[in-house]
């Protein structure tokens, strides 16, 4: 069972399909937008074939239980909830290029086609389940998964260690997936290290798959009376088949041949052994090869606590694009989120950091630079080497130029490796450079009625800043960058990383581009509320 890695010229990338039975909360923006700047990234560098799927995960008791509860039928529920998914994707700018729904015929087919090479191949066995199965995560539990808790009641719980969720002791027959031989393959998997970033969550899948007591066969259906909702294994309707391996295989439903494996799947810690370990396994029993590369990322809390419905701390993404825009939504997000650690959200916290550097930084230079007092023939001012030489050598000239040089490889280093926040600090870095060079120029001085040469290469430096910024800033405020790049007139083809490299302009190539003359405030402040 050897995998065989192919080269291949597309790109696919994943997010988690989620679950329809609550309303998207900011943590599944979160996921999106990560996978979303990956993706608009690729196709910044100039990859032409890529896919980006998202969706929704709609199949299971807690789907059952959720429907139940809100009073619809389950296939209403589930488009109401799906809807909502996409609706707010729209609205984040999130450009996946397919979406897929469990509940959709051409899913059904596709887990169908799975299961029977499977059993095909051997891998799965009728057996009796018996063990500690919590709702809430979908997952069995062994003994050393769980831990106790009092309820309200005084009486004691088992519940999981992880989650904190009840469980229930369950006895039943089901179909069996021998995970357990699959502990070579899995290894040799994640050794590589590209198998799952950050390396701390891939050292957790070598510690949980190197021990025995853990990797047990894993069962893959429930019998059809207590599961109904859920696609029915083949040749034994009384059975459906498990949500994970159903939800699991979603990411098959989308991608074409040509395209697997997939490039990236971006998933959060708490599904991490699905993916890390179910999903690489049942990819080799099927005979595909595993994904090139699984990126974990931590978990959005508030107030150091977990979201939850019961401590009603949800942030609600909506309120969030209300109030600071869906850019900034974005901003923020992938400015202060890091895979390795849990993030903290905080109002505070967001409204001091797009302040300070989407409407003063990046924004307050722009309007500095395109002002008819500095700026009066409203252009992009060509580049010139005399003037350049001559103008731009003070020190903040000198570590502008040098800060934008090395800006774009630096920038797609992390941005590849999905470090934007380390990126992102990259590009203020640089803008808090300009500002500074531009302040020491006090180019209002210098005009007169016509622009001076001094004022031309104070100007193009500054400009060429925005532009460089602006292009890499597109996987990251889609909407944002294209309103600055318009407004210093870079037209929408000269937008790639080909047209990146800064001050590569032959003379006269850039021959003193008109700027746009639309009057426009790229972010505005946001008012601390008083209460
Ligand atoms: O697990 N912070 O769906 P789900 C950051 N249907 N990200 C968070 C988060 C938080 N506080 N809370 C959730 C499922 N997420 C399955 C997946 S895939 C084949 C099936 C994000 O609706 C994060 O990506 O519970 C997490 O893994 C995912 O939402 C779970 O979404």
């Amino acid at each position: 069972r050897s995998v065989l890695f192919r080269r291949k010229s597309t790109y696919f990338i994943t997010t988690p399909i989620f679950y329809v039975n609550a309303p998207p909360h900011i943590g599944h923006v979160y996921t999106a937008v990560i996978a979303d700047a990956a993706h608009r990234f690729q196709m910044l560098l100039g990859c032409q074939e890529t896919v980006f799927s998202t969706g929704t995960d709609e199949h299971g008791t807690k789907i059952q239980e959720a429907a139940l509860q809100s009073g619809s039928p389950l296939p209403q529920y589930c488009d109401h909830i799906s809807l909502q998914y996409r609706t707010l994707f729209q609205s984040c700018n999130i450009d996946y290029t397919d979406f897929v729904r469990t509940t959709e015929d051409r899913h059904k087919s596709e887990v169908h086609k799975f299961w029977n090479v499977l059993q095909a191949g051997g891998h799965i066995y009728l057996g009796t389940y018996s063990g500690w199965y919590c709702t809430p995560d979908e997952t069995f539990l062994s003994e050393n998964q769980l831990a106790e808790r009092q309820g309200p009641d005084g009486c004691t719980y088992k519940v999981s260690a992880e989650s904190g969720h009840p469980v229930e002791w369950t006895n039943e027959e089901n179909f069996m997936f021998k995970l357990s031989s699959f502990q070579d393959d899995l290894l040799r998997w994640l050794q590589n290290d590209e198998s799952v970033h950050p390396a701390k969550f891939r050292r957790q899948l070598i510690d949980f798959v190197s021990n025995d007591d853990l990797l047990h066969d894993v069962s893959v259906s429930r019998p059809k009376d207590r599961v109904h909702w859920g696609i029915p294994v083949p040749d034994a309707p009384h059975q459906t088949i498990y949500v994970w391996l159903d939800a699991l295989v979603s990411y098959v439903t989308v991608a074409q041949s040509k395209l697997w494996p997939p490039d990236l799947q971006v998933i959060g810690k708490d599904i991490l052994k699905f993916h890390g370990v179910y999903w690489p396994a049942f990819l080799i029993a099927a005979g595909l090869e595993p994904p090139r590369s699984l990126l974990c990322h931590s978990h959005w809390k508030v107030d150091g606590k977990k979201m939850s419905k019961s401590k009603g701390n949800i942030i609600d993404p909506l309120d969030c694009i209300v109030r600071y825009t869906a850019s900034g939504l974005r901003y923020f997000l992938l400015r202060e989120g890091v895979a390795h650690s849990d993030g903290n959200y905080s109002e505070t916290k967001a409204i001091r950091i797009l302040n300070s550097e989407l409407a003063d930084s990046l924004g307050n230079l722009l309007n500095r630079c395109s002002g008819k007092t500095v700026n009066p023939d409203q252009i992009f001012p060509k580049f010139c080497q005399h003037s350049f030489s001559i103008y731009c050598n003070s020190d903040e000239a000198l570590k502008l130029v040098e800060s934008l040089s090395a800006l774009p490889d630096l920038v797609k280093d992390h941005f590849l490796a999905c470090n934007f926040y380390k990126g992102i600090d990259c590009i203020v870095a640089t803008l808090h450079a300009a500002n500074r060079f531009f302040e020491s120029q006090k180019p209002w001085e210098l005009c007169k009625k016509h622009q001076s040469p001094h004022q031309n290469g104070v100007l193009h430096l500054t400009m060429e800043t925005l532009r460089v910024c602006g292009i890499l800033l597109q996987p990251i405020v889609p909407e944002l960058s294209d309103t600055l790049l318009r407004k210093i007139g870079i037209s929408k083809e000269k937008r790639m990383w080909k047209d990146i490299r800064p001050f590569s302009w032959e003379q006269g190539r850039l021959c003193n581009v008109p700027i746009s003359a639309e009057k426009i405030m790229l972010y505005k402040r946001i008012m601390v509320s008083k209460s």
